[in-house]
């Protein structure tokens, strides 16, 4: 499964101060163990702040010490447009997170999208806000394959955020998540993707909810999730599952993640 390191996102305490006091030592540090721990993309968010100004900062910081690829993760173009602008290298590697069907991320984010051919991550989510049930999520993904399949984007690098909600809300919230992913795969065949802390909202041991959901929705074929890296027992489970799924030949990955006595009980 693809990781996307979700640390560096200005919604964590500690890090909105690293990056209100320009803390370069501190978010570069946070970058490179999140690489060394396996993220295969780093998250930068910076919506708690000067957004725009942060990101550009952000991303410059970021990719003095890394050249892993970066996921720009704004509800604001203007924040997605200076964080493609910003980054150096390859700006088709950029992961834009994200698009949904609401009009003006339609109208203004997509076209940086397309512009650039990123991958990209596309909420189920319009101008009426989440459907609450699988059928009308599924609806809002089929418009929004229609839309980039009409602008010849690439579907493989598309990834649907089927939205999950607080399994203390209603106790439909996760199963009706796991119809969308098996929905989306059997029906649209492109990629999925998720957070994970919403699932675990108002529950206590957040951390063992978050770690059970995303060891279903892995068996339900996820492809990547958005997670913190440096949880030894979420990647844990991360690479456990990956081996169990027949994603890790020979179980490379998972030797050489018990080698490196990374594997935590
Ligand atoms: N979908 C998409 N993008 C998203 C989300 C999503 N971006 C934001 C968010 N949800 C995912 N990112 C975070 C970042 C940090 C935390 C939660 C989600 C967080 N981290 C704590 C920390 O690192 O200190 C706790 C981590 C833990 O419990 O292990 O709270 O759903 N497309």
């Amino acid at each position: 499964m693809l990781i996307i390191g979700e640390k560096l996102n200005s919604s964590i305490p500690s890090v909105r101060q690293f990056i209100n006091d320009k803390n370069t030592a501190a978010i570069q540090d946070l970058a490179l163990r999140q690489v060394a721990a396996g993220a295969d993309y780093l998250d930068l968010n910076t919506a708690q702040g000067d957004e725009v100004v942060n990101m550009e900062w952000l991303v410059t910081t970021v990719q003095e010490v890394t050249d892993q690829p970066l996921c720009i993760d704004s509800t604001s173009a203007v924040v997605i447009k200076k964080g493609l602008e910003t980054v150096k290298g390859d700006k088709s590697r950029v992961l834009v997170n994200s698009i949904s069907l609401e009009k003006n991320r339609l109208d203004e984010v997509l076209p940086l999208v397309l512009e650039y051919q990123c991958p990209v991550i596309a909420l189920t989510l319009d101008d009426n806000g989440i459907p609450k049930t699988a059928e009308e999520r599924m609806a809002l993904s089929e418009r929004l394959v229609e839309i980039l399949m009409k602008q010849n984007y690439d579907l493989a690098q598309l990834y649907i955020d089927p939205l999950v909600l607080p399994q203390a809300v209603s106790h439909n919230n996760a199963t009706m998540f796991f119809q969308c992913l098996k929905d989306i795969k059997r029906l649209l065949k492109v990629k999925t993707v998720s957070g994970l802390s919403n699932i675990s909202f108002n529950t206590p041991k957040r951390k063992i909810v978050n770690r059970h959901f995303l060891t279903l929705c892995m068996a339900f074929d996820m492809d990547a999730a958005i997670l913190d890296p440096l949880d030894r027992k979420i990647m844990t489970s991360v690479i456990t599952n990956d081996f169990l799924l027949g994603k890790d030949r020979f179980g490379k990955k998972f030797l050489k993640a018990f080698r490196g006595e990374l594997l935590e009980e």
